[in-house]
């Protein structure tokens, strides 16, 4: 008996094997919950890239269904929501795990971000967790639990992140009015905030192989994160041994968010202590 045996869950967003959405999908499998999942719909149907990605991942691990999804689009969150029902009646978790900006909106400063780029990386890393609540809250049991993945740069400026921090602070305030408003129906929305994860969303943002390095040097646990340790955490969210937390940004990075400046041992000639 897995901490999830009985539990049915959908996820979005994973691209790949290196996707965080798929690190907390292997924790959930292996804790016995049973999961259908969504995809960025391909491009080219004659060429389905995106799907067969997915499908490689998740059907060995028992997938109930894999279905594109443009989470822009409402009549396609309308079709995988009918589509989810219909597979699951009732769900216990959810896994948005969705971001994207245009890369020239993304490199640059906040200044120079178009409004065409604000409106499209809003729309889908930060508008997309309300447009899957809203239509989750109807078939989600008492219980149920939400869950978005965040980083730091929504709460304080790291260079490099730009215009998708100001889409975290949306996501994370999203997550606490969601949280409030569906309390009363026993569904819990959390968010959490990993620590950098080499990905391909991640390989868009800033200098990445130093943000790496300033982990490694600034986190009280002098490292970065292990993918599985963000699977782990993902997992206790939507299960219900976090049953008592919600509306919580829940940092999962080694403690780096806790610094206001380097440890002594970080700064050149400063022993430690
Ligand atoms: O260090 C990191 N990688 C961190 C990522 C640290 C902290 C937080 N995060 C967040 C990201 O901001 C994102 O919200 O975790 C979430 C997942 O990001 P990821 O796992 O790093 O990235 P990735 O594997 O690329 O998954 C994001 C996916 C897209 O993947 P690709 O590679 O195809 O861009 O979001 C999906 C897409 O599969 N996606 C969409 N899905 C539906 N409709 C859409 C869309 N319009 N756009 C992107």
């Amino acid at each position: 008996m897995g901490l999830c045996s009985g539990k049915k869950g959908v996820v979005f967003g994973i691209a790949n094997d290196r996707s965080i959405a798929w690190q907390i999908t292997k924790a959930l499998h292996e804790q016995g919950a049973e999961m259908g999942f969504t995809h960025l719909p391909d491009r080219d149907p004659e060429r389905p890239k995106n799907e067969n990605k997915v499908r490689k991942l998740v059907e060995p691990i028992g997938a109930k269904f894999v279905i594109p999804c443009d989470v822009q689009k409402d009549e396609e969150l309308d079709g995988s929501f009918a589509r989810i029902a219909q597979e699951f009646g009732k769900i216990d978790f959810l896994l948005h795990s969705i971001a994207f900006a245009p890369p020239n909106d993304l490199t640059g400063p906040v200044y120079n971000v178009s409004r065409a780029g604000f409106q499209l990386a809003m729309d889908i890393s930060a508008y997309s967790l309300i447009a899957l609540a809203g239509r989750a809250r109807p078939i989600m049991n008492a219980g149920g639990s939400i869950l978005c993945l965040t980083y730091l740069g929504g709460e304080k400026v790291i260079p490099g992140y730009n215009l998708m921090g100001l889409c975290k602070s949306a996501l994370e305030s999203a997550t606490e009015y969601l949280a409030s408003e569906m309390g009363k129906d026993g569904i819990r929305v959390n968010a959490l905030s990993a620590g950098p994860v080499r990905t391909i969303s991640a390989s868009g943002v800033g200098d990445f192989k130093k943000m790496l390095e300033l982990y490694e040097t600034f986190s009280p646990l002098r490292r970065n994160i292990t993918e599985d340790e963000v699977g782990k955490a993902g997992m206790f969210l939507l299960s219900s041994m976090s049953s008592g937390i919600t509306g919580e940004t829940l940092h999962v990075d080694c403690g780096y968010h806790i610094m206001g400046g380097p440890p002594l041992d970080a700064i050149p000639g400063k022993a430690e202590g």
